[in-house]
């Protein structure tokens, strides 16, 4: 188990932070192992001085940033430096503790600091950081030069899974050629995803803190954990203050309860006026350091026909989405993280599930802030071959939902975990595999319900008697009878009552859609025009409309808005399912969905 926290960096009057965005010096090792790198240790000196290198923007996938199309589909170890001149305080003073942290990078990622190893990470959606103020302080004098390499190989170990193939035909391929094989449907970007920083805190610190929350009538309760790490003991200091910096509850104690009067609960948007209510609990150590975390008081409960918060029944309309854009691939990007939001909400999206890989921290502080509900979503994607469901897979899975759960278990818009999409369920092992994993994912956290995203028959899917909630994903008149929008009442009909049947629990629709080119028309409709991608929705709406008073609790569109794929045969430059296109404009299909998910707003919440 991990042994130490992963809390959001925050400035506060014991923390101070420096961003590392903007543009660093890039290679890819192209050389024919990809390894030309390690064996010349180019981490030893500045990149410059061992080959060429261009500029590259942080964060931001690598792939679409030249016109180099090798470059876009590199496949191996890419190489990112930066030197930074730090405050000469948090080097003088020995009792600052200096902290690297990178929010993302896909896949594995070693990291060196003036030469030297200082941590390494395996896995491409959650952050890693490593102490690096004593190895600052072996060389005051000089800049401190960051080198960074990422390597976005997939193999049946990572999550996502992949595999290499080696094309060892001379009459077709050129000599020691290879390619990625993924069995996942968006594009395997690359590079460093999430800003970079240095923060400081000092050497007696808060390094975690679990809350979780309650209520009875008016009295909200936290319970809580705080973890202090650099001293045997400390004293400490907890103060849960409203928004406008009234302390509310307090306690000297690392752990306990804090009882608050006439509380205001975390509500969804739609639910409540005052939606998205969030206390700050601050930790202070001695006088030494503060950390401010932000907290909702909110309950989850689900019942087998029902999803509860704060005990009223929610139906989730909403989204599924990418972190995908134009030039920034996966990249963290602000303006486009605001305008999802304001996207969201004009359709009246309640939700969305960080389809297929936890989403940016700032995402989901986004989320908090604003009451959007969110099912945390791990990059179990394209579980499909047997080996995949091996011991080190399964192994990985368990050590990636660690690090999910570490991460994410004090959102209060985080309402329920998914351990996987699509994986190939009615496979004999994944009954064991998701039995363990599902147990594991409950032990970590109590709290929220955990599922996994099926698309397997309900009678074989080997995985669904672990789960809390039925999540479905069906295709009916595309992948299966294209172009038969007849068939879509019936076969979605059987589909609810055959889930629900065999299982009494509820289900969401957590995919369906089709693909809508922009612009193509055709009446009747076809497939691929925006009348056909109405026709679908619409049909699939009348289904919903008939279930959701018993047990199908939510909805969720596939997709938000287009998005990069590999290039395939059935995907025009990427996927086309979005409502909205990947520049974030309208198809025809949102206006549907705004007017029902405003309707669905007024009745449900
Ligand atoms: C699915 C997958 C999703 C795909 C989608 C599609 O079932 O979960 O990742 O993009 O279908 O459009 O094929």
């Amino acid at each position: 188990l991990l042994d130490t926290g992963m809390l959001f960096p925050r400035e506060s009057s014991s923390r101070e932070l420096k961003e590392l965005s903007g543009l660093w010096v890039f290679r890819a090792d192209k050389s024919p192992n990809r390894n030309q790198g390690f064996e010349r240790a180019w981490y030893k000196s500045r990149l410059a001085e061992t080959g060429p290198v261009i500029d590259m923007p942080v964060p931001a996938s690598y792939n679409d940033i030249t016109q180099d199309s090798t470059l876009r589909d590199f496949i191996g170890w890419v190489w990112y430096e930066r030197e930074v001149v730090v405050p000469a305080r948090w080097i003088t003073d020995e009792g600052t503790r200096v902290v690297l942290r990178v929010g993302s990078a896909h896949y594995n990622s070693v990291v060196w600091v003036n030469g030297e190893k200082v941590t390494e990470h395996a896995g491409g959606h959650l952050p890693f950081e490593a102490e690096i103020g004593s190895l600052m302080r072996k060389d005051p004098t000089r800049p401190c030069r960051i080198t960074i390499a990422v390597n976005n190989t997939l193999t049946l170990e990572t999550l996502p899974p992949g595999t290499i193939q080696h094309m060892n035909d001379p009459i077709k391929y050129p000599d020691g050629y290879f390619v990625q094989n993924i069995y996942f449907d968006f594009f395997n970007y690359a590079g460093i995803h999430r800003p970079v920083l240095l923060y400081t805190t000092p050497k007696v610190y808060v390094d975690d803190i679990t809350v979780v929350t309650d209520f009875l009538d008016n009295t909200g309760f936290v319970r809580y954990q705080v973890s202090v790490k650099g001293a045997a003991t400390a004293t400490l200091k907890v103060t849960l203050m409203d928004k406008d910096g009234h302390c509310v509850a307090s306690s000297n104690e690392a752990s306990g309860v804090l009882k608050v009067v006439d509380v205001k609960l975390w509500w969804p948007y739609l639910m409540h006026e005052n939606p998205g209510y969030l206390y700050s609990m601050e930790s202070e150590v001695e006088v030494l350091d503060v950390y401010a975390l932000p907290v909702g008081i909110r309950t989850v409960k689900v019942t087998n026909t029902q999803f509860l918060i704060n005990n009223k029944p929610f139906y989730f309309h909403g989204v599924n989405k990418h972190e995908d854009s134009d030039i920034r691939g996966k990249g963290l990007d602000w303006p486009l993280i605001v305008k999802d939001f304001n996207l969201m909400k004009w359709l009246g999206a309640n939700s969305f599930r960080t389809s297929h890989y936890p989403y940016a921290e700032e995402i989901l502080q986004m989320c908090d802030r604003h009451g959007i509900v969110v099912i945390d979503e791990c990059p179990g994607v394209g579980i499909k071959d047997i080996r995949s469901f091996g011991n080190a897979s399964l192994a990985h899975h368990l050590d990636v939902m660690d690090e999910l759960v570490r991460r994410d278990k004090n959102h209060p818009s985080v309402v329920m975990w998914s351990v996987a999409n699509e994986p190939a369920a009615e496979m004999q092992p994944a009954a064991l595999y998701f039995k363990t994993l599902i147990t594991h994912t409950k032990a970590l956290d109590p709290t929220r319900p955990v599922t996994f995203i099926t698309d397997s028959n309900y009678a074989r899917d080997k995985g669904a008697p672990y789960v809390d909630v039925i999540c479905v994903n069906s295709y009916f008149s595309w992948y299966h009878d294209p172009g038969h929008l007849e068939v879509i009442p019936i076969q979605l009909n059987a589909q609810f009552e055959n889930w629900y049947g065999k299982y009494q629990k509820p289900i969401i629709q957590s995919e369906y859609g089709a693909d809508a080119v922009p612009g193509l028309h055709s009446d009747p409709p076809m497939m691929f025009t925006e009348e056909y991608q109405n026709a679908v929705l619409r049909s699939y709406h009348d289904i919903f409309d008939q279930k959701r008073k018993q047990y199908v609790i939510g909805e969720l569109i596939w997709n938000f808005a287009d998005f990069m794929t590999a290039q395939g045969i059935t995907r025009v430059v990427g996927n086309k399912k979005g409502i909205f296109t990947r520049q974030r404009q309208p198809k025809a299909g949102a206006f549907i969905l705004k007017e029902r998910y405003w309707r669905l707003a007024n009745e449900t919440g």
